[in-house]
């Protein structure tokens, strides 16, 4: 069901909600699901509970990507964060499908949730994975009184996920989680996936 094209809730920095493009769904009577393009780094919601989602690899300790520039927007501290994060084993502080949380430090919402897709090509069961991770980070938000979350497209970028398949995932594990969020953003970088997607949600929400 598709509400509305504008919203205030989320982004930063002001001005209109055009030009991140937001459309939004209802996922019950008093959730939304919100699809919009831009850079999660900007992403908050005022005085709210609120998460960004982090799709980092298993070190936990920074890479490229949208990795790269939450650890650049967040500052040297998130790293140190990160860096305390106990290793469950050798070089591994959060195994592929699970997530961690930590403070935000210098980004505008309260809390990172760091989790790990898959690699698309090396994983044996990639969809099981993804939507494991995203329950993850959905069951560590909704345990720490998140109210507001935001993802960008786990996998979707070096780990070589298909933009349709890891929508379909990314939608569909959303919806479970549907009674326990006020909004579920989904912030998406680049025109093709947020074009992508969004046909996604139309098909299946
Ligand atoms: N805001 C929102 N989305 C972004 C941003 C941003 N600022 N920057 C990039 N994206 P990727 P992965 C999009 O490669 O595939 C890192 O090195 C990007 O366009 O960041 O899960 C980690 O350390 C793409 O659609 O993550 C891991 O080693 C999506 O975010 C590895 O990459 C995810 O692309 C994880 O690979």
């Amino acid at each position: 069901t598709r509400v509305s094209g504008t919203s205030n809730g989320g982004g930063g920095g002001g001005g209109g909600d055009d030009y991140r493009q937001l459309v939004q769904f209802a996922l019950s009577a008093s959730s939304a699901l919100k699809i919009q393009k831009g850079d999660i780094t900007e992403w908050s919601v005022d005085g709210a509970s609120d998460a960004i989602v982090n799709a980092a690899n298993e070190r936990m300790l920074g890479g490229g990507g949208v990795d790269g520039a939450i650890h650049r927007a967040a500052g040297p501290e998130l790293r140190a964060a990160c860096h305390d994060v106990p290793e469950v084993r050798p070089g591994v502080r959060c195994p592929t499908g699970e997530a961690r949380i930590t403070p935000a430090f210098r980004l505008p919402v309260s809390h990172v949730i760091h989790t790990v897709g898959p690699i698309y090509d090396v994983d044996r069961h990639p969809e099981d994975s993804l939507r494991s991770a995203y329950r993850s980070c959905l069951t560590l938000a909704k345990e720490n009184n998140i109210m507001y979350i935001a993802f960008p497209a786990i996998s979707c970028g070096v780990y070589g996920y298909p933009y349709a398949e890891a929508a379909t995932v990314a939608i569909s594990t959303v919806k479970e989680f549907a009674e326990d969020f006020k909004e579920v953003h989904l912030v998406l970088f680049l025109d093709e996936l947020y074009n992508i997607w969004l046909e996604k949600a139309r098909e299946l929400l």
